[in-house]
């Protein structure tokens, strides 16, 4: 051992060196907090904050404040064990001291009894105490109130006791120095979205951001965690399945937790986490989830024949598609790569997540089998409309090549070249085309006649009637192309009016038709080029005066009103039932008709009755029409 003097010439030493570990943050403070930016300044508040959830992750706290003051400082107070304030042993100094101005500290704060440190990249709060024009900490531990104080990383206020207490916490308060940061002011919504991140990271963890400058506060708790996330996001959206799939587990170290839901929507929204980080950029926990999920969901489709053994795997793109997930994993030693260090780089991660997650839905499938039916002919329908897409545009590519602007030979199109005053009806039946073709105002409207070949919605799939030269002709006309190659400014209408029998058949074409849109033109729908022509159900003549009624309520009134005597009821089941004079009066000319703009919701409805109809299973099918009849009938009478 050494001698006293030693040891005293030694402490000198390492206060040289602690010194000099804060001037080299200062000096260089990008190196450790990525910029002096506002990302840098709030960096810091959330490496104070991450401690905290630190401790709460380890059960010893449940409340956490965040409070932004009116001088520029900010704290972070939470009801834990307190930062340890007794005297390291190898130092002589407490051990809050060594924790805040030794780089990378003791490793308590990095790795060791702090299993996971949610700290952004481990630069640990001494980095932050560097930066501040002064930090402040508050400790209340065994029996008493603590106090200690820093400026610029150095220690002004060695710790003292300033009472007694029997409540255990720690409090927090840091002031960024001004000199260092181009940005000193604490954003709250910045602040409050990272914290409500965090709260569902932590279930049952209670966050609450206070502004003093403002007087503005939020408080955030999920009891039900990254599956009260999962649902929140599905807010707004249709879900598919009451609860969100839920797992969590900890293997081989890793501590692994999911929930996913999917709604009814096309788009995938994974957020995935790795110590509480967003990864932004995916990484090696997302990517075995994403594996897992593929195989278990293709190992289901094909043991229960909704795949057959000619057909090719569902790929994850297909399977994912309307899934909402969140995926958190706590790992010992996180990598962070990529472009903004947002990609969770550790390589055995991949294998460790897909393993769990694997396991879990394998048996959550077998207890909730109706669940994996949905999900798994939902990625079947994907993979359908997908390969119908790429089909279609390799259709619309080659013909484009051939031929450069020629037009579909079944369209009678209008002679105006002005696509906001020129308008497409898409009529169903020959007989019905040959009346709007004679009764049309051929300047403006334009006419694709759609033969009833493609009316059998219920067996013909989307995939199917993309083949049907009537669908293809449509591309072409309305000149926007789909998928990838669409192009509104190609769009050769303004107003694109579906014109269908007032019946079953003419409803299951208008279902086909923006079922249609909706997957492959969408922002015809959201554009609001979509209209519905409403044709009239009755003519009803008296002596020499014709009535029009479009529907059994209005005849009803109407004998009401006028009685019945003396009138003919003609009951117009179809548009071939008009001659071209009354096709234009009734339904075309802008003067008189009804027309109805298609709403997105109409479409989605469209779309959920598409799918369920034209699935070859009988069951769904029934259960789905029995279930879902008042939007059935709504859609045969009003769309
Ligand atoms: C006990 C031990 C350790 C840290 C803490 C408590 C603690 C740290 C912070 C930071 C903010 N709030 C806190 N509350 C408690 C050190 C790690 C260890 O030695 O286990």
């Amino acid at each position: 051992m050494k001698e006293n003097g030693e040891i005293v010439q030694e402490y000198g030493a390492e206060q040289i060196k602690v010194l000099e570990g804060m001037q080299a943050v200062r000096r260089r403070p990008g190196m450790y907090i990525g910029s002096t930016s506002a990302h840098g300044l709030h960096h810091c508040l959330y490496e104070v904050v991450d401690n905290a959830v630190d401790e709460a992750m380890n059960g010893f706290c449940d409340t956490i404040k965040v409070t932004l003051l009116k001088d520029g400082s900010a704290s972070v107070e939470d009801n834990g064990r307190g930062i340890p304030v007794d005297i390291h042993p190898q130092l002589g100094i407490p051990a809050v001291e060594v924790a805040l101005t030794r780089l990378h500290a003791g490793s308590k704060f990095e790795n060791g009894a702090y299993k996971v440190s949610g700290g952004l990249h481990g630069v640990g709060v001494s980095a932050v105490n560097a930066l501040s024009a002064f930090l402040e900490i508050t400790v209340k531990t065994d029996g008493g109130i603590h106090y200690i104080k820093f400026e610029r990383g150095e220690t002004v206020v060695p710790l003292k006791r300033l009472g007694d207490t029997d409540e255990h916490g720690t409090l927090v308060r840091f002031k960024p120095d001004d000199s260092i940061f181009e940005e000193t002011s604490f954003d709250f919504d910045t602040i409050s979205q990272r914290l409500r991140e965090l709260a569902f990271l932590n279930k049952g963890l209670e966050i609450t951001l206070l502004d003093e400058r403002t007087g503005k506060s939020v408080v955030y708790k999920f009891v039900g965690g990254i599956e009260e996330y999962v649902r929140i996001l599905n807010r707004n959206k249709d879900p598919l399945h009451k609860d969100p799939v839920y797992g969590a587990t900890t293997r081989d170290d890793v501590d692994i937790e999911f929930a996913f839901q999917y709604n009814d929507g096309y788009a995938e929204n994974i957020l995935s986490f790795a110590n509480t980080i967003r990864t932004t950029e995916g990484g090696t926990h997302e990517s075995g989830f994403k594996t897992a999920l593929t195989r278990v969901l293709n190992d289901y489709a094909r043991k229960t024949g909704v795949l057959k053994a000619s057909d090719s795997n569902l790929s994850g793109e297909d399977i994912r598609e309307g899934i909402v997930a969140v995926i958190s994993v706590k790992v010992k030693d996180p990598q962070f790569e990529g472009q903004t260090k947002t990609k969770l780089g550790n390589s055995e991660v991949a294998g460790i997540v897909a393993g769990a997650v694997n396991e879990i839905l394998n048996s959550y499938f077998e207890l909730n089998i109706s669940v994996a039916k949905t999900l798994a002919q939902k990625a079947v329908v994907a993979a359908r409309a997908r390969e119908a897409a790429r089909q279609a545009r390799e259709l619309t590519k080659r013909k484009s090549a051939l031929e450069v602007t020629s037009l579909p030979g079944k369209l009678t199109d209008c002679s105006t070249r002005d696509p906001r005053e020129a308008e497409l009806f898409l009529v169903e039946g020959d007989s019905a085309g040959g009346s709007a073709k004679q009764g049309r105002d051929r300047h403006f409207q334009a006419v694709l006649p759609l033969r009833g070949k493609i009316l059998n919605v219920e067996k013909a799939r989307l995939d199917k009637a993309l083949a049907h030269e009537e669908i293809r002709s449509l591309i072409t006309a309305v000149g926007t192309g789909i998928g990838d190659e669409f192009d509104i400014s190609r769009l050769r209408y303004h107003k694109i009016i579906i014109m269908t029998d007032a019946d079953v058949d003419g409803s299951h074409i208008r279902t086909l038709l923006l079922t249609f849109f909706y997957r492959f033109m969408p922002k015809i729908i959201e554009g609001g080029y979509l209209y519905i022509a409403e044709p009239p159900l009755y003519m009803v003549k008296r002596g020499r005066s014709e009535r029009y009624l479009h529907s059994d309520e209005a005849l009803e009134q109407y004998f009401r009103r006028y009685g019945r005597e003396g009138t003919t009821v003609q009951r117009y089941k179809g548009l071939g039932e008009m001659d071209y004079h009354q096709l234009w009066e009734t339904t075309m000319d802008p003067e008189r008709r009804t027309l109805r703009q298609v709403t997105v919701k109409d479409a989605e409805v469209a779309d959920e009755i598409f799918t369920v109809l034209m699935g070859s299973k009988v069951e769904p099918r029934r259960e789905f029409i029995e279930k879902n009849a008042h939007l059935v009938k709504n859609l045969d009478t009003i769309a």
